[in-house]
C-alpha cells in the first residue's frame, strides 16, 4: 500500500480543530521508564497504570499491524479573568475535556475513513492504555519538561493530548522529540510544594497534589501535603504556572474550554457546596471525578491550610457532616486554625 500523505492528514486535523499534529512510527516503547516508575511506587494506587502495561508499551497490542501513531495536541488556555483565582486547575474549569477531544477525534476518524476506507484505526483520549506524552514526543510536537508536562513551542504545556493508531504507513515521520528547552532551569522542581518532581520529567504521584486531589478519593491526604493545599482544591498548576516556557500563553477561542460557573467559586463556597448545587454545577466537568464528598474534603483541607478564621462556623457544621472524610477533614482544619 502506498504510504498515506501527511500533507492531507494534516489538512484533516486542521479541519476538525486540533492545534498540533505529528506522526510517529508505531515502534515499541523501551519498557524501563514505565517499569521503574511503577516499581518505585510512583503510581500510588493507580493500579490501572500497571495492569495494562503491555499495551502501553506496544500499540500493536491495541491495533494488530499498527504502523503509525498520529499524535494531536489541543491548546486549552482561556483568558478568563473571573476564574483567575480559582482553586481549580485550569484544565478542569470547563466542560470535561475528554468529551471535547473525543468529539474532535470522532470527526477526524470520520473524515479519515471516508478518504482511506481500507485503513483500520484505534483512537485514545487520556483514559486509553497509551503513553500519550511519549507519542507526542516521538511525533515531534515538543518534549517532556522537568515539570513532567509535555511542552510545545507554540502553546507551552497548556495542551491536552490524544492519539490515533493506524495500521498503515505515512510518507513522512518526525525525527523524534523537539530539543529540550529547560536547560539549567529548575524553577518547577524548586516550586513544587510537596517535592513530587524527581528530575528528568519524573513525577511521584504519591506526593503530587494533582493526584491527591483528583485520584485519592478514599484515603486521607497525608498531613504534610494537606498543609500545602493553599487555594488548591482540584488539580494543581503550580509547576506549569512558574515555567518560563509558559509565559505569553496563546488564548484558545474554543468555547468548550470556557470556564463554567463553578470556576467562579472560592474555597469557602466549594466547602459549603450543597448536594443541589453540586448537581447543578459539577456533572459534565472533570470535577465529577472527585465526587461530592471528595471535592468538599479537598476544600475543607484547603481552608485549614489557609488558616481561614472566617471559616470557623462552617467548619464546625462540617465536623458533624454525614460523610466521614468531610468530618475528619473539618476536625483537622479546625485544629489547624488554632495552631
Ligand atoms: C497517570 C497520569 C497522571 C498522574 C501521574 C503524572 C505523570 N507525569 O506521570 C497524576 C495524577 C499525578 C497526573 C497529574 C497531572 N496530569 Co496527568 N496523566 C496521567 C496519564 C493517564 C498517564 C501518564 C503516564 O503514563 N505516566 C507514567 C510515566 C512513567 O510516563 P510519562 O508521564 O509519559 O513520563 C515519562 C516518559 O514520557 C519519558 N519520556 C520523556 N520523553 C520521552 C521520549 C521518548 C521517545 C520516550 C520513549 C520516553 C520519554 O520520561 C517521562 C518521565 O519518566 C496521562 C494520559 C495518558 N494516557 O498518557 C495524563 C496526562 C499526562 N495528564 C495530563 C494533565 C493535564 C495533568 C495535570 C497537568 C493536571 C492538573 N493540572 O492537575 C497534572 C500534571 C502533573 C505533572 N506535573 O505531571 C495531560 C498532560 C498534558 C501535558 N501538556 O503534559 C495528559 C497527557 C492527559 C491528556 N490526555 O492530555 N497525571
Ligand atoms: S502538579 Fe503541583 S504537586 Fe504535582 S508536581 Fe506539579 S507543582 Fe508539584
Ligand atoms: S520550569 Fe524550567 S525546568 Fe521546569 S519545565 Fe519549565 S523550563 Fe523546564
Amino acid at each position: 500500500m502506498t504510504p498515506l500523505p501527511t500533507a492531507h492528514l494534516r489538512q484533516l486535523s486542521e479541519k476538525v480543530g486540533f492545534d498540533l499534529v505529528g506522526f510517529a512510527r508505531a515502534e515499541p516503547i523501551p519498557p524501563e521508564t514505565l517499569f521503574d516508575w511503577l516499581e518505585s511506587g510512583c503510581a500510588a494506587d493507580m493500579d490501572w497504570m500497571g495492569s495494562r502495561a503491555a499495551e502501553r508499551l506496544d500499540v500493536s497490542k491495541l491495533l494488530p499491524g499498527a504502523r503509525t501513531v498520529i499524535a494531536f495536541a489541543t491548546n486549552y488556555y482561556r483568558d478568563e479573568p473571573r476564574a483567575e483565582d480559582s482553586p481549580i486547575a485550569r484544565y478542569a474549569r470547563s466542560r470535561d475535556y475528554h468529551s471535547t477531544l473525543r468529539d474532535k477525534l470522532k470527526a477526524y476518524r470520520k473524515l479519515f475513513s471516508a478518504a482511506y476506507p481500507g485503513v483500520r484505526h484505534y483512537g485514545s483520549v487520556d483514559s486509553g492504555p497509551l503513553m500519550e506524552k511519549v507519542w507526542a514526543a516521538r511525533a515531534g510536537l515538543g518534549y517532556v519538561g522537568k515539570n513532567g508536562c509535555f511542552i510545545t513551542e507554540p502553546f507551552g504545556s497548556w495542551v491536552l493530548l490524544s492519539a490515533l493508531i493506524l495500521d498503515a504507513e505515512v510518507d513522512v515521520y518526525a525525527g523524534g522529540p523537539a530539543s529540550d528547552r529547560c536547560g539549567h532551569c529548575r524553577k518547577c522542581i524548586m516550586s513544587c510544594p510537596t517535592g513530587a518532581l524527581l528530575g528528568q520529567g519524573r513525577v511521584d504521584a504519591r506526593a503530587c497534589l494533582s493526584y491527591q486531589t483528583i485520584e485519592n478519593r478514599d484515603a486521607e491526604v497525608p498531613e504534610s501535603f494537606r498543609m500545602e493545599m493553599d487555594n488548591i482544591v482540584f488539580g494543581c498548576d503550580i509547576c506549569q504556572d512558574v515555567c518560563p516556557l509558559n509565559r505569553g500563553p496563546v488564548f484558545t477561542p474554543n468555547e468548550r474550554f470556557s470556564p463554567r460557573a463553578v470556576a467562579e467559586l472560592g474555597v469557602m463556597e466549594l466547602a459549603a457546596l450543597t448536594p443541589e448545587q453540586y448537581e447543578q454545577l459539577i456533572p459534565g466537568t472533570p470535577l465529577a471525578r472527585a465526587r461530592y464528598d471528595g471535592l468538599r474534603r479537598n476544600a475543607v483541607y484547603a481552608l485549614g491550610a489557609m488558616k481561614q478564621a472566617e471559616a470557623r462556623s462552617l467548619l464546625e457544621t462540617l465536623s458533624q457532616d454525614p460523610s466521614e472524610q468531610v468530618r475528619h477533614a473539618a476536625k483537622w482544619a479546625l485544629l489547624h486554625l488554632d495552631a
